[in-house]
């Protein structure tokens, strides 16, 4: 199969990086197709950022559409556009943060995630009600590095500030899984389950595994109810290549 990993951020360095830990644990007949955004934020880590980082992320999505990808899997942890991609896409598009969440539902109770800067954990909160799962994530905790500090092979310091937040969250949130939210703390995932001994969840690799779950069991985006295709309509100035056709 052929998945479509999309970074809707315009940083290289942090598509390289993502797109190795998805073929790390791609199965051998996975096709892992990674791009990103060609316009747009270098980070998402607000939602000017977000809101701009859309157009480049649903282009992406409607040229995947038109290649025939199988899957589509949106690799920034606050799930920019994900309706608006299940709107245009009939095959799955999977967000890395729901991805996670829901994997992490089904090796723990409950879980804390460790994110990026103070200013996204909000975006991170608002998610979690979106998906319904505030009785199962204790907290979402910061750490303050920045998306781009993570861009390219995390160095020790971050590993270490990253790995603290998370001992602070099975010590004081009396959780038994950690949710890592950023797609830049990829490459950290086995280590961190390896030092903490319990679950850590990255949003990319689960999202791999779950897009080849759902193609396994010929499982595509439902096209009834709020993820119909959107009837035709004019879109004016520079957003005419997104008006949606007949
Ligand atoms: C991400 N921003 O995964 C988010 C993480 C965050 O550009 N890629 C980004 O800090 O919310």
């Amino acid at each position: 199969m052929k998945i479509q990993l999309i970074n809707p951020n315009t940083s290289m360095a942090m598509t390289d990086k993502m797109a190795v830990a998805a073929r790390q644990v791609a199965f051998a007949g996975t096709q892992i197709l990674a791009v990103q955004s060609a316009t747009g934020p270098a980070s998402i880590e607000s939602a000017n950022d977000e809101a701009l980082a859309l157009p480049g992320m649903l282009a992406q999505i409607q040229a995947g559409e038109a290649a025939g990808v199988d899957a589509h899997v949106i690799a920034c942890f606050g799930d920019p556009g994900l309706r608006a991609a299940r709107e245009i896409a009939t095959a799955p598009v999977i967000g890395i943060a729901e991805a996670a969440m829901q994997m992490a539902c089904l090796v723990a109770s409950s879980f804390s995630v460790v994110t990026t800067l103070a200013r996204t954990v909000p975006t991170a909160q608002r998610l979690l009600v979106d998906y319904g799962m505030t009785t199962r994530c204790r907290k979402v905790r910061a750490t303050g590095i920045a998306v781009l500090e993570l861009e390219a092979q995390s160095d020790g310091l971050l590993r270490q500030r990253i790995g603290d937040e998370c001992r602070l969250a099975l010590r004081d949130d009396g959780v038994g899984a950690i949710v890592l939210g950023c797609a830049g703390m990829a490459d950290l995932c086995t280590e961190l389950t390896r030092e903490l001994g319990v679950p850590v969840i990255d949003g990319v690799t689960a999202a791999i595994k779950l897009a080849e779950a759902l193609h396994g069991l010929g499982l595509r985006t439902s096209k009834r109810g709020d993820y119909a295709a959107p009837g035709p309509k004019r879109y004016a100035g520079v957003m005419a290549q997104f008006a949606p056709v007949a």
